[in-house]
């Protein structure tokens, strides 16, 4: 086992490059892919939010129709989650893992392949409803009735919702191949202990995918049925219920959203120590406060229905156990400020955006407590006070550390080094754009600005001038993100060679060289 090497197929003819990465079952061009093909979609979901933030940028503005408005909304918000983010990590999953633990690929390489050409084409699904007479519009959460077919009878939520069971299938897939992989083709001698924390938060996350999905896969089709076939599990006029929609989907969802943060808990886990130049703070406390994270993430779903008339006794539970999550995240953002305590920190582009990160999280992480307690999230849950709080889990967290590990690794994937001096442009003006456009947003909402809606009143001038800051600063955000493009392109031609450790980091895919040979490791490394 440990002395095959590239020369496994000595006779496999000669393919073209295009053509090698079509049929291409390696985890790293896989992982590649699914990450050029998510950036794609983070930059479309993107452009959904400037149309929205365009539309808002004066009071009376009539840029978009109020349906245009609704179906920017929701495809914006789907696309981010679905598209975007989630296969962003996923791709930073599959390149970095099987290396950090000394696996050759992963444990299905196949599967890993199909679960990676269903991204696209369950996105392109869903993206195709704006030319079959308009997309979805109902917000990404679809309560019935406004995703029933009296006020959506387009085709738009049922191509949402095939779309969805597309990447959801692709999904579970993706998440067996982690579990089995993770479990099962750790390099001799690396125990779960000693595993990068990167992969411990890739391996809770799968979890969640794997219990989660199907549950989201049940109570899409129950709508689609309800659509389409006369079923009534949530029309109450036929005896159904609509807020069964909200708990299964809830049950689905805010599992969801530590599936979108928990890898990005683990490339901060895997950057600080290396700019910091210490060993990780509290190695076995982040490892098992992910864990925690992945099982109180299912008990705490009706924190989303406090407004929906929940039994009080009920409620409680459920606000306590969602204030009892800020304990396991508490203690992860202790680790890493003690991380960076006293450690002779190098200001890399990737420092600074793990560095961010923690900094910046916190603020979404604090506002989620006080949504979390009732009276307060009864007052908020309609308000822009969510959608701040979501932007500062979601970009501030996920994105954030997705920008970390574009630049973290992409040394290791190409061989070449990306610009720091561009790179610093795009992360000051990143980090000022993304605060201009949402922190005013917790004050929107603390003055009671509804969300989602399609304008506001000229009398408001308050409300005027803030939503006018936003949507400049969101403008700044989306020009942003093109240095990084355009970073990306030039040092693909001529960035400065990388080197195998161009970082002086130490988990084992810096070990070989930039990018790995195809089989990873010509021996299979050792763990001591
Ligand atoms: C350029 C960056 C972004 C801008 C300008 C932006 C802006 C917006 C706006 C204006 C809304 C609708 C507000 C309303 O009327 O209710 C929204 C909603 C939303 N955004 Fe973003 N967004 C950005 C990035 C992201 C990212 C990276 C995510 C990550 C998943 C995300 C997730 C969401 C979600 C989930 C909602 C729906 C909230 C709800 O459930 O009501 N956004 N965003
Ligand atoms: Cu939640």
């Amino acid at each position: 086992m440990s002395t095959q090497s590239a020369s496994v197929h000595p006779h496999a003819p000669t393919k073209p490059t295009w053509l090698k990465w079509l049929t291409t079952t390696d985890h790293k061009k896989i992982g590649i892919m699914y990450i050029f093909t998510a950036f794609f979609f983070f930059m479309l979901a993107g452009f959904f939010a400037l149309l929205v933030r365009a539309q808002l940028l004066f009071p009376g503005n009539t840029l978009l129709t109020p349906d245009q408005y609704n179906q920017m909304v929701t495809m914006h918000a789907s696309g981010m989650i679905f598209f975007a983010v989630i296969p962003l990590l996923v791709g930073f999953g599959n390149y970095a893992v099987p290396l950090m633990i000394g696996a050759r690929d992963m444990a299905f390489p196949r599967v890993n392949a199909i679960a990676f050409w269903m991204l696209p084409f369950g996105a392109l699904m869903m993206m195709s409803s704006f030319f079959l007479g308009g997309a979805a519009a109902g917000g990404w959460t679809q309560y019935p009735p406004l995703s029933g077919g009296f006020f959506s009878p387009g085709r738009g939520v049922d191509m949402w919702i095939l779309g969805l069971h597309v990447v959801g299938v692709s999904s579970i897939m993706g998440s067996i191949n982690f579990i089995v992989t993770i479990l099962n083709m750790r390099a001799p001698g690396m125990r779960l202990h000693k595993m990068p924390l990167l992969s411990w938060t890739v391996l809770v996350q799968s979890w969640l995918q794997l219990i989660a999905t199907p549950v989201l896969a049940g109570v899409l089709t129950m709508l689609l049925f309800d659509r389409n076939f006369g079923t009534s599990f949530f029309r109450p006029e036929h005896g159904g219920d609509p807020l069964l929609w909200q708990h299964l989907f809830w049950f689905y969802s805010h599992p969801a959203v530590y599936i979108m943060i928990l890898p990005a808990f683990g490339i901060v886990s895997e950057i600080l120590p290396v700019f910091s130049g210490k060993p990780i703070f509290g190695y076995l406390a982040i490892a098992y406060s992910s864990v925690a994270i992945g099982v109180l993430g299912f008990v705490v779903w009706a924190h989303h229905m406090f407004a929906t008339g929940l039994p009080v006794s009920i409620r409680m539970v459920f606000m306590f156990l969602t204030m009892l999550i800020a304990v396991p995240t508490g203690i992860k953002i202790f680790s890493w400020v003690a991380t960076l305590w006293g450690g002779q920190i190098r200001f890399t582009v990737a420092a600074l955006y793990a560095i961010a990160f923690v900094a910046f999280f916190l603020i979404g992480g604090l506002s989620g407590i006080f949504l979390a307690s009732v009276p307060v999230d009864v007052q908020l849950t309609h308000t822009y006070f969510v959608v701040a709080h979501i932007h500062y889990v979601l970009f501030a967290g996920s994105m954030l550390g997705i920008f970390a590990a574009i630049y973290f690794w992409f040394p290791k994937m190409f061989g070449k080094m990306l610009d720091e001096k561009l790179g610093m442009v795009h992360f000051w003006l990143t980090i000022i754009a993304m605060n201009v456009t949402f922190f005013p947003m917790h004050v929107l909402g603390i003055m009671g600005i509804p969300r989602r809606y399609y304008t506001y009143s000229a009398h408001l001038t308050e409300v005027a001038t803030i939503n006018t800051i936003e949507s400049i600063g969101s403008f700044v955000l989306g020009v942003a993100q093109f240095i990084l493009i355009y970073n990306v392109i030039v040092s693909l031609k001529k960035g400065k060679t990388a080197g195998d450790d161009p970082w002086g980091a130490n988990t084992l895919e810096w070990t070989v060289s930039s990018p790995p040979p195809d089989n990873n490791f010509d021996v299979i490394p050792t763990i001591r």
